[in-house]
């Protein structure tokens, strides 16, 4: 099942690699800095097309799709077509498709894919997590040696006090910080142990699914912001770590609400 999702999703990648002219054909979504690309449409369009024909009894779920019912029963493929969008646009070159299949609401498998630099991160629940094949897993570092990556949240500026309070908070206890726009990413690259800590205040399902299920088999975990499960039918906050740095980091945002 997983190689079959990868090849759709490495496929639908050329769809990104090849684009040009992207800025004519961008359209502004409701709120500050939320773009969608005719390109975001044709990979999620080629995406539901070849993954039904692995699954057809499959419900798709895509950033890009009218509205998601909240039914997850049965199998079901949740998607964003392209994470990074500003990114895209701009020819930053640092976005990724993000496929994850759920099944009566648990994440099954995951792939996140940035064809700019031909890197693929894969799971399947209980096989363990991989970057082009090769198994990844968190790091080790302890948190005043951490890095940790956050997103701004730009499109819903009403949390914006409280989103740079707990992005100050997890500054004064860490060595560092990045932002990049790809929260997909974001949370691999915590998987793949390049950073330890991932932190967004606003997140959609699409945004985390694949990702969330990638970080759990590489030793760490996802949560919302307060450690609780994270939702694949609502938006919510993300924090994203190691297992040995979770407890600490729920803990700092805590106190800094
Ligand atoms: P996108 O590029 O697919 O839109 C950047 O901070 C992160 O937030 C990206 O992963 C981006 O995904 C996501 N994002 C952008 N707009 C969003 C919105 N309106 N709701 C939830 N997530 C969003
Ligand atoms: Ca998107």
């Amino acid at each position: 099942m997983l190689n079959r999702i990868i090849a759709c999703v490495r496929e639908a990648g050329k769809i990104m690699l090849d684009a040009r002219d992207i800025a004519q054909s961008t359209q502004n979504k409701q709120g500050i800095g939320n773009f969608v690309t005719d390109y975001d449409i044709a990979v999620q369009n080629a995406l539901g097309d070849s993954l039904r024909r692995i699954l057809p009894a499959s419900r798709i779920i895509g950033e890009e799709d009218d509205g998601h019912s909240g039914d997850l029963s049965g199998d079901c493929f949740i998607i964003d077509p392209i994470d990074g969008t500003a990114n895209f646009i701009r020819g930053y070159q640092h976005s990724a498709i993000s496929v994850a299949l759920l099944k009566d609401g648990r994440p099954q498998a995951g792939v996140v894919y940035n064809p700019y630099l031909n890197e693929l991160f894969s799971a399947e629940l209980g096989k363990g997590a991989f970057c082009n094949g090769r198994p990844i897993s968190v790091s080790e570092r302890t948190m005043p040696e951490a890095i940790f990556l956050f997103g701004a949240s730009s499109y819903s500026r009403e949390t914006t006090d409280k989103n740079f309070r707990i992005v100050r908070a997890l500054f004064d206890n860490t060595a560092d910080c990045r932002s990049s726009g790809s929260a997909a990413l974001d949370i691999c690259y915590v998987a793949a142990g390049r950073c330890e800590l991932f932190f967004e205040m606003t997140l959609s399902p699409w945004d985390y699914a694949a990702g969330g299920l990638i970080l759990s088999e590489a030793g760490g975990i996802a949560t919302d912001m307060l450690g609780k499960p994270l939702s694949y039918t609502h938006e919510c906050s993300v924090l994203a770590s190691s297992l040995s740095l979770h407890e600490q980091a729920v803990g700092i945002v805590k106190q800094a609400l």
